[in-house]
């Protein structure tokens, strides 16, 4: 009998949902949470037909040069700026990820993010711990209103909608920038108007990032964004650390020229700049906007499916719901 396709499983997953890749193949599942070097995912997918990886696994044409078997790589999460998606690709390797289950737990996240800095609320609650809540004063901690502000969402894609939903219960004004412009039917529904980049950082009372990543938006919000902003506005990022010059922000937290910013992702994540660390305005999170239960089993649920189907398996066998579109460049 022939022997049956191999996928290697790089992360810890959910082991009764990540169980059933072995209906099909043999499964080489990753035990303790790790950071892998980039050889060692190389030698992982060597004997690999498939791989489920995740946003710690960066792989690209030197991780793949040597899987001569090496078929299809799915995603779990959305974003997919750890992978070399053309260069997988010119090598036959199909590549998908897992959008559409995150949207609302991700905008939720965006949007609770926002709050918090705005409303001071991971600031406050560390005051109050250190017992220096010793008398009621009537100016502690005063933050911005979310209620009647403006928001302004830098991409508009699955999950920036889902956060001007929100904001249209909260009474919002909705102002994005995204590289395309939205149909007027979608602009409609989440009530929220066009406007050019610079517009966007100058009307924003709450700017939020929700754009993908990619080496062409490095530092996209440096201190001439920042410098544009209102010193009142709060900046949430739950996309990628890399599209904010952190240094930058740093210093305009620092200077009072940016009111408080709220911070899932970071440049060099686990590694948060220590200025960063020590500032109180800045509400920081580990990179968990999709992270409820139900929507990380999601998450890993339909990378699985992805997986299966990639490698020619299963109800869509040859047709992964998600394959991403040959030959787009990063985005
Ligand atoms: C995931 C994310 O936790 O989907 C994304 O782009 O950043 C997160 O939802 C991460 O990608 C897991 O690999």
């Amino acid at each position: 009998t022939a022997a049956r396709p191999r996928v290697w499983v790089s992360q810890p997953l959910f082991d009764d949902i990540v169980a059933r890749l072995e209906t099909h193949f043999d499964v080489d599942a990753t035990r303790e949470v790790a950071d892998h070097a980039p050889e060692r995912i190389a030698e992982a997918l060597r004997e690999a037909d498939g791989a489920l990886v995740t946003l710690n696994d960066p792989v690209g044409a030197a991780q793949v040069a040597a899987a001569s078997r090496l078929r299809a790589i799915a995603n779990v999460g959305v974003g997919y700026n750890n992978l070399e998606v053309a260069a997988l690709q010119a090598q036959g390797i199909v590549v998908t990820n897992t959008p559409d289950v995150l949207t609302e737990t991700t905008a939720d996240f965006g949007f609770a993010l926002m709050m918090a800095a705005a409303r001071r609320i991971t600031e406050a609650e560390r005051w109050l711990r250190d017992g220096q809540w010793r008398g009621w004063s009537f100016k502690s901690l005063l933050g911005a209103d979310i209620h009647g502000s403006t928001l302004g969402i830098l991409g508009m894609g699955r999950i920036g909608q889902g956060i001007a939903k929100r904001a249209a219960g909260f009474g919002m004004r909705m102002l994005y920038h995204n590289r395309h412009r939205l149909p007027e039917e979608v602009e409609r529904e989440c009530r929220a108007s066009y406007v050019d980049y610079e517009t966007l950082f100058a009307q924003a009372d709450h700017a939020v990032l929700v754009l993908p990543y990619s080496a062409q938006n490095r530092h996209l919000i440096d201190a001439a964004t920042l410098a544009r902003m209102k010193p009142t506005a709060t900046l949430t990022n739950i996309a990628r650390g890399g599209l904010i010059d952190e240094a930058a922000l740093a210093d305009a937290l620092a200077a009072g020229r940016l009111a408080a910013a709220g911070l899932d992702v970071f440049e060099g994540e686990p590694n948060v700049d220590p200025r960063l660390l020590a500032l109180d305005n800045v509400v920081l999170t580990p990179h968990i906007a999709s992270g409820s239960l139900a929507t990380r089993r999601a998450m890993v649920s339909l990378a699985v499916d992805n997986l299966i189907a990639a490698l020619g398996f299963g109800p869509d066998a040859g047709k992964p719901r998600n394959a991403i579109p040959h030959a787009v460049l990063p985005r």
